[in-house]
């Protein structure tokens, strides 16, 4: 029987790839957008036609509620939340709003629509909620400590999840997700931002690249491989919270050393990178390596995508991206790619 999956976040990085694998796997997919981001539920539209597009919003219980009943179906994946750190800081009750207080209201919603317990409900935690870390590398069983009101209202959420699977007995499963990035990533998080002005110095178009602290340092894994665990872990018989990440460190500097270093540019960092203020945060998380050894041992579930591999990719689809934008020759970026897939 087809199954029926809703996800709301759908038009962000990990509902792409997550809608994507559904379909490869039969089901009927449901995404959840909200006004603000009907430009790019009309975009998915070209990317993704099979995905039925409903109207909700994680500020309003009503339109959950509606949703929720009106397409009863068997998994939902929560991807939606204000999900920039920089931004919770400037807008922390908005980010509370959605990040933390829409899952309570996902939670109840679902709790209504759903006596028998038949939904099974997948929240996007976060390793920010490990913020301060207690211990390295991080595993299910650390404590928290959110350096953000980002972190903060992950770490109220993940509380919810856990409390309404107990309470309740309702099939909640939390991925503490650590960093994953990928071709989708938005511009406003640091990988992106680092391969999109690679590109474009490669190609002449910038001279500069701005950023705050570089010496922080998190576990970067493919977003792709990502969703392929909350898939597995709503598959399971009994809910549960897994860690899921590469357990390999390496800091933002790191990041743009491999970049640079793929495009043949040697001082990238001295010649290119200047520091503004402004992209720093009031508190900073410096460290994140996770532990997924409980996602191998019962999901069977292993990143295939390494840190270089990862950088590779995002730069040469930037290159291509930065090419079509600026009506660049495409044989004359083909060099440069080739010289990055060597
Ligand atoms: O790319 P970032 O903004 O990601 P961050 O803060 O680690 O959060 C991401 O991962 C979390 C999982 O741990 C998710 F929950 C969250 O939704 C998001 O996907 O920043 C990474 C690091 C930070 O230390 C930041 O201070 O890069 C540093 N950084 C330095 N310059 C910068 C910049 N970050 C951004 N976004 N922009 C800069 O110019």
């Amino acid at each position: 029987m087809t199954k029926k999956a809703l996800i709301t976040g759908i038009t962000g990085q990990d509902g792409f790839h997550l809608a994507e694998l559904l379909l490869s796997k039969n089901y009927e997919v449901v995404g959840m957008v909200n006004r603000q981001r009907e430009e790019l539920g009309n975009s998915l539209r070209k990317d993704l036609p099979e995905v039925i597009q409903v109207r909700g919003d994680l500020a309003d219980s009503t339109s959950l509620n509606g949703v929720i009943a009106e397409t009863m179906p068997d998994e939902i994946y929560n991807l939606g939340a204000i999900s920039f750190v920089g931004l919770s800081f400037k807008q922390p009750e908005l980010t509370s709003n959605i990040t933390g207080l829409g899952v309570l209201r996902m939670l109840e919603a679902i709790r209504s629509a759903d006596p028998e317990r038949k939904i099974r409900f997948y929240q996007a935690s976060s390793s920010e909620m490990f913020g301060k870390v207690r211990e390295t590398p991080q595993n299910e069983n650390t404590p928290f400590h959110p350096r953000s009101p980002y972190g903060v209202s992950k770490v109220f959420a993940h509380h919810a999840c856990v409390n309404y699977r107990e309470a309740y007995g309702m099939h909640v499963s939390c991925g503490i997700l650590f960093n994953h990035e990928g071709e989708r990533r938005g511009h406003e998080f640091v990988t992106r931002k680092i391969t999109s002005t690679i590109a474009q110095i490669v190609l002449g178009i910038s001279d500069k690249l701005v950023l705050g602290n570089i010496e922080a340092k998190r576990d970067w894994g493919y977003a792709g491989d990502y969703v392929e665990a909350m898939w597995l872990m709503l598959q399971q018989e009994i809910p549960d919270d897994y860690v899921i990440a590469t357990g390999e460190t390496y800091s933002v500097k790191d990041f743009i050393e491999t970049a640079f270093n793929l495009v043949n540019i040697q001082d990238g960092i001295e010649r290119y990178v200047k520091q503004d203020p402004q992209f720093m945060r009031p508190s900073e998380v410096d460290l994140l390596v996770g532990d997924s050894s409980k996602a191998k041992r019962i999901l069977n579930w292993t990143p295939k995508v390494g840190f270089k591999e990862l950088v590779k990719r995002m730069l040469i689809n930037d290159l291509q991206l930065q090419a079509k934008i600026h009506q660049i020759d495409l044989q004359d970026v083909k060099q440069i790619i080739n010289l990055i897939d060597q």
